[in-house]
């Protein structure tokens, strides 16, 4: 059985707050200063997940992204790469609220007796944490955890999200038929870089891109990434300063660019009129690109046009390749997606929507043969399903044209990193596009014209009385709530709104989208109204 008394001690050191906790879409995350108890518990559950599933690999993550530097959060990763199984989820959140260390090694063995843990099993966690003030001691906390349960835990450092993804893939594949890569950070650089510069043999050296670093874990990789392209993509980093306190994700990054919809201050003296820019998140899984153009007016490029020029790049391909026959290439998104993005994709493609979230994005993108999924925030990827993945390798090419196209489809699925959303994979793959398609930034932008569109957060008593239903577009509590937005909707052209409770903070989200810019404000506004 456990060894109580070592969990015992170790848990007394790490004493839970007067505090609900719950491990949401993005794991747990809020300020830092109260994590010390979570990250404790949650190395105890990462050893107990990789004995369940008998000795696999299992990924921790501290980070809290995009947010601000005060906060910090931790999530758990599957062995393939992706997001800790839903069941989990709620373990998890039961054993962060053991009140006293008596109640959490109770839950504790009542979890293991109920999940029929073996605790004979081996143990293995590769984990990681983000640039934060507050890492080093939220990972001491973890450690306590992994030493309570004899966890073989292997530390990976300052990294970003999706090369930690990338190792526990890795990992787990190692000397397998189905190896992702060597299973080190310098193993993800040569996968990712190799594949670009077969991708971009023989092509034009594009323009410089400014990258935008949001101070944060992005910075470091970036520059180790650049190293490997070398002058097959010039790239001119910006906001690098890792160690300047209040820096992190401040009038920068993914985030910034996405919510204000305009160019971090920062920047403004960097970008030429022309030139592409693109900013990473906190912890580099999000990534929003953005131009200036003829008249020097900033235009947003974001996860929707990713999904728009790549979802239309591999259909070409494979088209190219023959193998229109064979493999379906489809799409998914959310409810925030631009309804110009959907109907652009729409009439070229399958197109699912699905609930907020990347576990939801992800597995439903499982579903197609090609699977394309981004969040109109930025996070994304493109999913190739094993069978695809065999068909490429087999396939006889009949002509030279048909062969190149295979090829590129080949090198595709090595620069994209398959696990999650990774905002450097993927802007490889946005430069390989541009790269075929010689567009620049303006070409890239007039596949389709964003609706004008508005996000707005509104404080509410309880955010759980809000409940939705068919991809969260429509509300079916408060009862009568839904028959009212509608009716203001109608009265917009172009309008759409929906109104949904957050995974990730305490407030309900309206969106509102119309043809013409102040109707998209107004009609925000007025649905925020109503929700108030
Ligand atoms: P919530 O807080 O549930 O809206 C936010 C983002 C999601 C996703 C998660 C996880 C929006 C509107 N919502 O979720 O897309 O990224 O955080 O980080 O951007
Ligand atoms: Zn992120």
């Amino acid at each position: 059985g456990l060894s109580s008394d070592t969990i015992r001690q170790l848990s007394d050191l790490h004493p839970k707050p007067d505090i609900k906790f719950q491990y949401g879409t993005a794991g747990f995350r809020t300020v830092a200063t109260v994590l010390d108890s979570v990250l404790f518990r949650v190395g105890i559950l990462a050893g107990l997940r990789s004995k369940k599933l008998d000795g696999k690999t299992i990924g921790v993550m501290v980070t809290a992204s995009h947010n601000p530097e005060e906060d910090n959060g931790v999530k758990l990763v599957d062995p393939r790469g992706e997001m800790l199984e839903s069941s989990w989820e709620a373990h998890a959140t039961t054993l962060s609220n053991a009140s006293t260390t008596d109640d959490f090694i109770q839950v504790l063995e009542t979890f293991v007796q109920t999940a029929k843990i073996d605790l004979s099993k081996p143990s293995r966690v590769v984990y990681a944490r983000d640039t934060r003030p507050s890492g080093p001691a939220l990972i001491a906390a973890l450690e306590d955890g992994f030493k309570a349960i004899g966890v073989d835990a292997h530390d990976a450092g300052v990294t970003t999200t999706p090369i930690l993804h990338y190792l526990v893939r890795a990992i787990n594949t190692k000397g397998t038929p189905e190896s992702y890569g060597e299973d080190s950070e310098e193993g993800y650089f040569l996968k990712l870089s190799e594949a670009y510069k077969k991708l971009v043999a023989g092509r034009a050296t594009p323009e410089p891109l400014l990258l935008d670093c949001a101070n944060g874990v992005g910075a470091d990789a970036a520059k180790k990434l650049s190293k490997y392209l070398g002058d097959k993509l010039p790239i001119v980093l910006t906001n690098t300063a890792i160690g300047t306190p209040g820096a992190l994700n401040n009038a920068c990054g993914a985030d910034y660019v996405k919510t204000s919809q305009k160019l971090p201050p920062s920047l403004s003296n960097l970008l030429k009129p022309g030139q592409r820019g693109c900013s990473l998140d906190g912890d580099a899984d999000r990534l929003m690109y953005f131009h200036l153009d003829e008249r020097g007016q900033f235009r947003m490029l974001d996860g929707d046009k990713i999904a728009a020029l790549v979802a239309a790049f591999i259909v070409e391909l494979v088209k190219g390749a023959g193998l229109e026959e064979h493999i379906k290439v489809g799409v998914v998104q959310t409810a925030y997606a631009n309804g110009a993005s959907t109907k652009y994709l729409a009439d070229r493609l399958p197109v699912k929507c699905v609930p907020t979230g990347v576990k939801h994005l992800h597995h439903a993108a499982e579903h197609y043969d090609v699977g394309v999924y981004f969040e109109a925030n930025g996070h994304g990827t493109v999913l190739f399903s094993p069978s695809t993945q065999e068909m490429l390798s087999q396939h006889q090419p009949s002509t030279p044209a048909q062969s190149t196209a295979l090829n590129h489809l080949i090198n595709l699925t090595q620069v994209i990193n398959q696990t999650v959303g990774d905002a450097l994979s993927d802007m490889l793959l946005v430069e390989v596009v541009l790269s075929h398609k010689s567009y620049s930034g303006i070409e890239w932008d007039s596949l389709y014209t964003d609706l004008p569109n508005r996000l707005v957060k509104v404080k509410v008593a309880d955010r759980n009385i809000f409940r939705t239903e068919d991809a969260e577009r429509r509300l079916v509590s408060p009862v009568g709530l839904q028959d009212k937005i509608e009716g203001l909707v109608r009265r917009y052209e172009g309008g759409r709104s929906f109104v949904r409770p957050s995974g990730t903070e305490d407030v309900v989200r309206v969106y509102a989208e119309a043809v013409l810019r102040p109707q998209a404000d107004e009609l925000a506004f007025r649905v925020a109204g109503l929700v108030y």
